[in-house]
């Protein structure tokens, strides 16, 4: 229901200087009036006042006011700001309950933003990503998506897309509108070996940076006594994982995170990869065979000092995979691209090397790109639709073509949930001088 009145505690639930208590909805101006001190509200303004229940004050607050159409749900709100700690911010709650608030759902707030037009469903996205958000490029960019990224980066697709939606439908009901443009293959045809390559570039550069955002499932592997532990170790800076000088001294996967200049590595160290290994060395490489699968980037190690046939066997299992090779004891013997001496910290080839993997991602902070996996996985269903209707353009009639088109426009649409017919019924009237 939306035309109900709701409230909810909406900063973290501890010990703190100052809580926010906030409310929206129809009465919440005739509620605040009832439970504090202010008789005449003035909207976007800041008030000192106190919270009373039956008389009695609770505490002393700043409450804003803002009107509704100027609020973040567009409704009447008010914000309390009141002494932090659980035990007061909860008695303030409890009595807006008693007023007659209902106990906001989680994200109900930004709901309603939405719902009442303020914000698009990617905006709303980009509040959820910015609250959750760890590193400053994962604070970046919903800040930009919160700016309507989204929506610039589809608009001019969705823009296309519905003229011909619509000229093809104008075809198909006004035959007798023969000065309108005749929507025939060779027309629709180049339109769509412009979209899907379009929209398969915005998957990938999405994919792409969400890597850069969230980080790499990077897995260390290799055979025993390489020097997997040691690296894990550089790459850490700290003595995380076991090292001896004794084969299949890793057993359990060892984690740990590390931050380089272009991209943030999740790091997994693993037990080394031999058939003769021990019962429970066993279980650690089923583990590491496990984790190998999931891994989006694998760093084999190979031992310089002593290279043998397992790790060509290694190369040669994962070389289509994200591989990089790194060649670990250059101190006894230097060799390969990739060289490195982990027990003495000195892996600043392996550094560069991915930092020159990730160069080009990073710069992609400064591009409007899709923000998260619901909107690629439509975006991934507003492509199927394109390439069906690719397919069917030479086979099928132009009812059967625009429905592809209106499914692929319809994703996109929810992507920024909007709604579908609404919006291209809007345009067509506006492009259209329909039974002029
Ligand atoms: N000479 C030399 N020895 C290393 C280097 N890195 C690791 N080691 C040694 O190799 C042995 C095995 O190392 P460890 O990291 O446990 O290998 P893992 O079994 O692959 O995890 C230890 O004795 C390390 O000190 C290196 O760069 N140079
Ligand atoms: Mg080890």
């Amino acid at each position: 229901m939306l035309n109900d009145t709701i409230c909810a505690i909406s900063t973290a639930l501890k010990d703190g200087a100052i809580s926010i208590v906030r409310m929206s909805g129809p009465d919440s101006f005739d509620i605040i009036r009832r439970i504090s001190d202010v008789k005449k509200i003035e909207a976007n303004r800041i008030v000192y006042s106190h919270i009373r229940d039956e008389g009695e004050v609770i505490d002393e607050v700043l409450i804003s006011f803002f009107e509704q159409g100027h609020s973040y749900t567009r409704e009447d709100m008010v914000e309390i700001n009141c002494h932090g700690g659980v035990f007061v911010s909860r008695l303030i709650l409890n009595l807006l309950l008693k007023e007659g608030c209902r106990l906001a759902e989680a994200g109900e707030f930004t709901r309603r933003a939405y719902l009442n037009g303020r914000i698009d469903l990617s905006m709303a996205d980009s509040i959820n990503d910015l609250i959750r958000a760890q590193n400053k490029i994962q604070a970046y960019s919903a800040i930009r998506g919160l700016d309507g990224s989204v929506e610039r980066l589809l608009e001019p697709l969705m823009q296309e897309m519905r003229d011909v939606i619509a000229m093809i439908e104008v075809n198909i009901d006004y035959p007798e509108y023969e000065d309108e443009v005749q929507m025939s293959n060779e027309v629709i045809r180049p339109y769509l070996q412009k979209w899907i390559p379009q929209c398969k570039e915005m998957i990938e550069k999405a994919e792409r940076f969400r890597v850069v955002k969230d980080g790499l499932d990077t897995i260390i592997i290799g055979r025993p006594n390489v020097g997997k532990s040691s690296l894990l170790n550089a790459l850490l800076e700290e003595d995380k994982a076991i090292v001896t000088d004794i084969a299949g001294t890793t057993r359990d996967l060892v984690e740990g995170k590390v931050k380089l200049d272009n991209i943030t590595l999740n790091l997994i160290d693993t037990a080394g990869i031999r058939d003769d290994a021990e019962a429970i060395e066993k279980i650690g490489i089923e583990k590491t065979m496990k984790a190998i699968d999931k891994a989006q980037l694998i760093i084999l190690v190979i031992d310089a000092s002593d290279i043998n046939e397992k790790d060509e066997e290694l190369i040669n299992t994962y070389k289509d995979r994200n591989l990089v090779v790194v060649y670990n004891k250059a101190d006894l013997n230097k060799y390969g691209e990739i060289a490195i001496c982990a027990k003495d910290g000195d892996i600043k080839a392996l550094k560069d090397h991915l930092n020159q993997m990730y160069q080009d991602d990073i710069d992609l902070v400064n591009e409007d790109i899709l923000n998260n996996e619901r909107q690629i996985a439509l975006m991934r269903n507003c492509l199927e639709e394109l390439n069906n209707m690719y397919k069917s353009i030479d086979v099928d009639t132009s009812d059967v073509i625009v429905t592809y088109l209106s499914e692929a426009y319809d994703y996109l649409c929810q992507i920024l949930g909007k709604e579908y017919r609404e919006d291209l019924i809007d345009h067509m009237f506006k492009n259209f001088c329909l039974g002029k």
